[in-house]
């Protein structure tokens, strides 16, 4: 079990959330000497920056936008009198990708990954009625020990720099919000549903858990405000009658009020709004509420301009606007877990998310997008470090299903993306991390992890671990592109019928396929990036995925263009984008609306 509750932070009738975004001081640490120099009472310097927001892209210097190693904040917090009694935290909805936490200049916490929330309990240190202090030291370099995984150099100059294993720029600082927290003692941790649907009725499956022994009593409510089901007790069943289903772009949205008890005085409320579904994979199908849904959507990223990776709440309305506009149904966060603000407006308009963790970078590359399709091995899992890998990862797997259990648009978790699975060492390590996963949630949602090219029916020992097989495809681009498309079209249709004689009987999808396309470029006849390049590459792909039954989703790499480590293979970031970075459709956009919006949800159900 998680040391901190992982619950979104809410004001309720017992709490208090107090957002900390805004502006912070802040100072990059060039000799690494901060903790030293005693930064823990106080930064030095006088510059101020956003939260959240990726540190890169404010400044024109391009040694801070390569900056890698400890980056300092600090703010001034000032904590009610009337708090005096409550517990108290602050919430940091994730510091990329490590932190130390120091309040009035002692050190409160440590936390390890950059995409999943974390607090610091400060009931003790904190001055009431009065100003305080908070420091948080954010690190930023790579390493195999963690997810994502890559290497920190050192340049002649003395500096640190970051080499990614995968491919998006390493933004980082404090991306997401912070907040600060003042609960109940006793107080809701954590909660679990799950559903069970019979005829027009649905049972609602729970297990809550508080920090103490208070009777707790759930209820639920329609949208109209109506409540339909009551229950007390921590664990139990609900009914709801006529239960009206959240179904894929037609959201229905419960509210579930747990309370915490003491006779008639409430100890504490956490209030969640919820969608009554299941999910399941039987055959080649995947189910929601029992009926077969196909995917349509994207790979996307948390990139755009200026903020980098920060949480936006502009961008990310836009881009649920034109996932909608387009057609699209579902999405998967390549390649980590999202803000969670996010899965809140998946919910809420209806998106099936595939949910990855931020294990990517597991095959040693610098570039693992061209190298991906050349058979290189690098015995990535019989490293001495591999231990230490693995248990952050699993560590980082029981934080995300614990954060995101309980989303409706949750429907798959993602556990890993294109690590090198042709060595047999893999084997033991997908084995925990899937068995965990299957573990921790209630739900058992399907399980998956995007195979890279070499990944393939006869080199691939992992692949049997996956609920719904995931397949990452350049047919057309890294392989055989151009006027050899023909010759790509083949060798697509070949690995297909190879999947299709090994009779899996489980569901295929396309996690990634695509071209770099530059949203300035049109050429006739087509040459390779311009955008009819792009509309015959998919021309192509969607002919192949029509004339297999078993695939039962595409997400095309990727929703808009990134930000990627600057050399010779990126135009100023990865530009596969069906949308620019500022969020404007290139010509393949049309073609996948009319695609999308022509074929039914249930297609080859
Ligand atoms: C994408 C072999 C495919 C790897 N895949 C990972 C993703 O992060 C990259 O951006 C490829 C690409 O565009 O090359």
């Amino acid at each position: 079990m998680l040391e901190n509750s992982m619950l979104y932070p809410k004001t309720t009738a017992s709490r208090r959330a107090v957002s900390l975004d805004g502006m912070w001081k802040f100072w990059l640490d060039e000799n690494g000497t901060g903790e030293k120099d005693g930064f823990a009472d106080g930064i030095p310097g006088e510059d101020r920056i956003p939260v959240p927001a990726s540190f890169q892209d404010f400044y024109t210097e391009k040694n801070i936008r390569e900056f890698a190693g400890d980056i300092w904040y600090e703010r001034e917090v000032f904590v009610p009198g009337e708090w005096e009694g409550s517990q108290l935290f602050l919430r940091f909805g994730a510091a990329t990708h490590r932190a130390a936490v120091y309040v009035n200049g002692r050190k409160i916490t440590e936390h390890e990954g950059g995409f999943l929330p974390f607090c610091a309990d400060i009931t003790g240190v904190v001055r009431y009625q009065a100003d305080n202090q908070i420091v948080v030291r954010v690190n930023n370099e790579l390493t195999v020990t963690n997810i994502p995984c890559g290497e920190t150099l050192t340049l002649p100059d003395g500096r640190k720099m970051n080499k990614p294993y995968f491919d998006f720029f390493n933004y980082s600082g404090l991306q997401r919000s912070v907040f600060l927290l003042a609960l109940p003692k006793e107080y809701v941790f954590d909660f679990d549903l799950d559903y069970e649907i019979a005829g027009k009725d649905a049972f609602l499956h729970y297990q809550v858990k508080t920090t103490g022994e208070h009777e707790t009593v759930l209820r639920l409510y329609d949208e109209q405000g109506r409540e339909v089901a009551a229950s007390a007790g921590k664990s139990g069943v609900m009914k709801v009658e006529n239960a009206r289903l959240w179904r894929v772009r037609d959201a229905y949205l419960y509210r579930l009020v747990i309370r915490i008890l003491d006779g008639d005085a409430l100890i504490d409320e956490y209030a969640q709004e919820i969608g009554i579904r299941t999910v399941e994979v039987k055959g080649t199908s995947i189910l929601l509420n029992g009926e077969p849904v196909y995917l349509k959507g994207f790979g996307k990223h948390e990139d755009s301009d200026i903020v980098g990776r920060g949480f936006h709440i502009g961008v990310m309305k836009r881009d649920f606007e034109l996932m909608k506009w387009i057609g699209a149904n579902s999405f998967r966060t390549a390649h980590y877990p999202y803000s969670e603000e996010i899965y809140q407006m998946a919910d809420r308009e209806g998106f099936l998310v595939i949910d990855e963790v931020a294990a990517v970078g597991l095959f040693e590359s610098l570039m693992n997008f061209m190298e991906a399709s050349s058979g290189k091995k690098t015995a990535f899992f019989k490293k001495e470090t591999t231990p230490m890998l693995l248990k952050a990862h699993k560590k980082a797997i029981e934080e995300l299903i614990t954060r995101d259990k309980n989303h409706p648009c949750v429907i798959a978790w993602s556990l890993l993306n294109e690590p090198e699975t042709t060595d047999e060492a893999a084997v033991p390590y997908f084995k925990e991390v899937f068995d965990l996963a299957r573990e921790l949630d209630v739900q058992k949602r399907p399980r998956t992890f995007a195979l890279i090219m070499n990944s393939l029916p006869d080199t691939c020992k992992c692949y049997r671990f996956s609920d719904i097989i995931a397949l990452n495809r350049y047919y057309g681009w890294y392989v055989k592109g151009g006027h050899e498309i023909s010759q790509a079209r083949l060798l697509f249709q070949k690995e297909m019928d190879a999947w299709k004689a090994l009779n899996l009987d489980k569901p295929f999808i396309f996690t990634e396929y695509g071209t770099d396309t530059l949203g300035t470029e049109h050429k006739l006849p087509s040459v390779m990036w311009s955008q009819e390049y792009q509309e015959e590459y998919l021309n192509m792909t969607n002919e192949v995925f029509d004339s297999y039954d078993f695939i039962k989703g595409e997400q095309i790499w990727n929703f808009a263009d990134f930000q990627t480590t600057e050399g010779i293979l990126r135009v100023n970031g990865n530009k596969k984008g069906v949308f620019t970075r500022d969020r404007q459709p290139k010509d393949a956009a049309y073609l996948l609306r009319r695609r999308w919006k022509g074929l039914p949800l249930d297609y080859k159900g």
